[in-house]
């Protein structure tokens, strides 16, 4: 058997959705932007998947939904976007944002600070989050953005957005959510929830690879990124890939079509691996599970190297990772973890489990059974968990992670 538990970094293309995109390649094939009719025959097409995107995230018609080349294009979008509009050509000169964002938006900010912006990174919790009480308290007159991820690729913790969104409302602030590990998993409900701009990536939702979208509400002006032929009316230059964005329209329905009951299978196959590897001495999860996506776990196993527990999983055909998927050949410690206050030494302890609507119960079972055998093999070569052997119960915890 093989068991693919690596959800969170990309998924497997639903096979419903390869063939609504099937005719897109070589049969309806002309350029949407071209007046003939090769080009128009791809329009009801477009339009249809348009709508299933609105649908999915409940926008309204008032505002924009723009098709990109993957989620990085569309963080990098608002943020340089946000600084040339806002900063560069107004009067602020501040942004907002978390130590626990995702590299393409760390990255962008960082590259921002170069060119003079203030950037704060806001410290998060013993769980891994941001509280909206700590957004507030950092904003400024001169703030013009704030950028806090909807859901962490890593814990799979959820933001309390509908807070910050309120909190960034009230203060005139723009708010921006990478939605790309919440868009597909849990509701997403942009009536619900004040968002400016949303990021979204269709390959974390059984959708293809290299599309995705930003929502931007009420249309407003956000200077392009990409400039050129005008295409989705001048807001992002590139002929449109419309096989993909097919794609992405059907993938997002469903994954958003029964989400309640789609997350309760995930959620009861993913709190019984969850149980059981909590049977293994000092190991803990981090994060209530009722506060994370139901599809995630980032367990620590006291003692065991990720790498060397990957490398075992990986020969019983089990995909894991040891958390964000583009940082995992670096062999630096789990980013998320030093957060929230763990030692170095267990920072590279992190393994990062995410299951998919696909995953099946003789899976887990199989992934339960190898993982605890990996574990035994594991720490008895261990030379750091033979030292800290004797420990019982909760002493081991240097940092106020949940332990059980
Ligand atoms: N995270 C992971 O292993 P792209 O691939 O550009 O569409 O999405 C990037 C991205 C942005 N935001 C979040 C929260 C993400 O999780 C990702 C992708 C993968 O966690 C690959 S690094």
């Amino acid at each position: 058997m093989q068991v693919y538990l690596d959800n969170n970094a990309t998924t497997m293309v639903d096979p419903a959705v390869v063939e609504a995109m099937q005719p897109y390649f070589s049969e309806i094939y002309g350029n949407p932007n071209s007046l003939h009719k090769f080009g128009t025959a791809s329009h009801p097409a477009l339009r249809n998947a348009i709508n299933k995107v609105y649908t999915a995230i409940n926008a309204s018609d008032n505002d924009d939904i723009v098709f990109t080349s993957c989620a990085t294009e569309s963080n990098n979008w608002v943020l340089q976007s946000v600084w040339i509009d806002h900063i560069v050509n107004g009067d602020k000169n501040h942004i907002v944002t978390t130590e626990v964002e995702h590299p393409s938006v760390l990255a962008t900010c960082k590259f921002l600070e170069e060119q003079g912006v203030k950037v704060t990174y806001l410290p998060v919790n013993s769980e891994g989050i941001v509280e909206a009480h700590t957004v507030k308290s950092f904003i400024t007159e001169k703030t013009a953005l704030v950028s806090v991820m909807w859901a962490s690729n890593e814990t799979g913790m959820i933001f309390p957005i509908k807070e910050i969104g309120q909190i960034c409302k009230d203060k005139g602030v723009l708010f921006h959510s990478d939605g790309v590990q919440a868009v597909g998993k849990i509701p997403v409900d942009l009536q619900d929830v004040h968002v400016d701009f949303l990021s979204m990536s269709a390959h974390k939702f059984h959708g293809p690879k290299g599309i995705g979208a930003l929502y931007i509400k009420d249309s407003q002006p956000l200077t392009p990124l990409m400039h050129g032929g005008a295409h989705m009316g001048g807001r992002r230059s590139g002929t449109l890939n419309v096989p993909y964005i097919v794609g992405m329209g059907k993938a997002i329905e469903l994954a958003t079509a029964n989400i309640q009951e789609t997350m309760a299978k995930i959620r009861a196959k993913r709190d019984r691996l969850e149980d059981a590897l909590l049977e293994l001495s000092d190991t803990f999860v981090v994060g209530e599970r009722d506060h994370r996506t139901p599809n995630t776990i980032l367990i620590s196993i006291r003692g065991v190297e990720g790498e060397g527990m990957l490398w075992d999983l990986n020969n019983g055909q089990i995909g894991a990772s040891t958390g964000s998927a583009c940082a995992s050949e670096d062999l630096e410690a789990n980013t998320v973890m030093l957060a929230i206050g763990a030692d170095n030494e267990l920072a590279h302890t992190g393994i990062r489990l995410s299951l998919s609507r696909f995953t099946t119960d003789a899976e887990v079972d199989y992934v339960i059974s190898h993982f605890k055998n990996a574990v035994a093999r594991l720490r008895n070569i261990s030379s750091s968990f033979a030292i800290q052997k004797p420990t019982k119960g909760g002493e081991v915890q240097e940092c106020e992670l949940h332990h059980h």
